[in-house]
């Protein structure tokens, strides 16, 4: 019907276009990059310039009805008070700095009415109101609803050769929130980042958090030496504690989310968040901090899950979630998400290729590992 998740469409589609654009040199695929890109600008006018979550990508026909819903955009129903999601307004940046000959960048003033919004405790809430400009509810997440917003500061002032000093700013100070208030070390010694609800920590870390441990390796890099190895460190130990998510389950594969709160510790205790969706984030975390480091247990960790996916995941045409990872016979989702292929694939091999491979000292990869050129945002260059 033509809806369409304007996060999705930039992370998955125009970045993927991009990097083949940028991989190949046909030029087919920068128009289209720039076709779709064109196609979702109607969602950024709003009265703040904070794009709406959903958009109408549907031909623009002649029926009354369908040429009324053409270009219209709205907020996700399950978002409280018509907000807008951080980790999607916020994980524009780096596709849409390629875009932006043609898109005059709509994705500045994002930055700017969240460098000015007051935020509790240093802390990115991940609510907003596209209409306002200020914060609907008091969640922060490194995971799910936050995530990306976070990589993507660090990787536009990376992708802009360190020249985009906004975004480096904005991450250092994220980060020192962070490190202040949510990251905490579990009575069995786990290093974990919690959520925080209006002030109250929330013990949990999702899967989706646990790509926090390659991005903090992979900002640490760039700091000075007191602060990276500070950030080296806690890069490491989040790493080993999502390591621990996987080790401690039966199919050596991670849950969706994992607490450490009533005696648990990096388990997970609902049965709704004991499934695996063939989530890339842990092996992500491995490569940056095998490229960086290379520490040999990042590619013994890696080829464990190989192991296990070849074990539990592999069916008959390809692979397949699970849905209980602490069951040696698992029941299959019957669903290969598109970020296996796109990154837990691409992830594990980079992670045994030699490190001149798609080097991090030339490539950016997006939030859906499409890579991205450093300092290469003119088409024409
Ligand atoms: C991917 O689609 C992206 O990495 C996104 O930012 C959040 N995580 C999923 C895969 O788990």
């Amino acid at each position: 019907n033509g809806e369409a998740s304007l996060f999705e469409v930039n992370i998955r589609y125009i970045g993927g276009l991009l990097a083949t654009y940028y991989l190949t040199g046909e030029e087919v695929f920068k128009n289209k990059a720039l076709e779709l890109g064109e196609k979702l600008l109607p969602a950024f006018n709003t009265p703040t310039g904070i794009p709406r979550g959903v958009i109408n990508l549907g031909r623009q026909g002649t029926h009354p009805y369908k040429h009324f819903l053409h270009g219209m955009s709205w907020s996700w129903g399950w978002a409280s008070a018509g907000s807008s999601i951080l980790a999607e307004f916020g994980t524009l940046h780096l596709e849409f700095l390629h875009l932006s000959e043609l898109s005059g960048n709509p994705v500045m003033n994002i930055r700017r009415v969240l460098n000015r919004v007051e935020k509790p405790q240093g802390l990115y809430p991940n609510f907003l109101s596209p209409v306002t400009g200020s914060w609907v509810q008091h969640h922060v997440s490194i995971g799910g609803l936050g995530d990306s917003f976070y990589e993507y500061l660090i990787k536009s002032w990376l992708m802009s050769d360190k020249k985009d000093s906004e975004a480096k700013k904005m991450y250092d100070e994220a980060l020192e929130a962070i490190e202040k208030h949510l990251v905490k070390k579990s009575a069995g010694g786990l290093t974990y980042i919690a959520e925080w609800r209006g002030g109250i920590l929330d013990h949990k870390m999702g899967h989706l958090a646990c790509f926090s441990g390659g991005m903090i390796a992979l900002g640490a890099e760039h700091e000075a030496e007191e602060r990276r190895q500070r950030h080296m460190e806690l890069a490491a130990e989040i790493t080993s504690t999502c390591h621990e998510s996987y080790a401690r389950t039966d199919t050596k594969l991670g849950p969706e989310a994992f607490r450490f709160d009533a005696g648990s510790e990096a388990m997970a205790t609902r049965l709704s968040e004991r499934y695996y969706i063939l989530r890339p984030e842990v092996v992500e975390s491995y490569m940056y901090l095998w490229r960086l480091t290379h520490d040999p247990k990042y590619r013994l960790w890696g080829w464990e899950v190989v192991q296990a996916l070849e074990k539990h995941c592999r069916v008959e045409a390809g692979f397949s979630g699970i849905r209980d990872v602490y069951t040696t016979t698992p029941a299959h989702d019957n669903m290969q998400q598109s970020f296996f292929l796109a990154e837990t694939l691409k992830y594990l091999y980079l992670l045994f290729c030699e490190d001149d491979v798609l080097s991090l000292e030339d490539w950016v990869f997006n939030t859906e590992a499409h890579p991205l050129p450093i300092n290469h945002t003119d088409f024409k260059a």
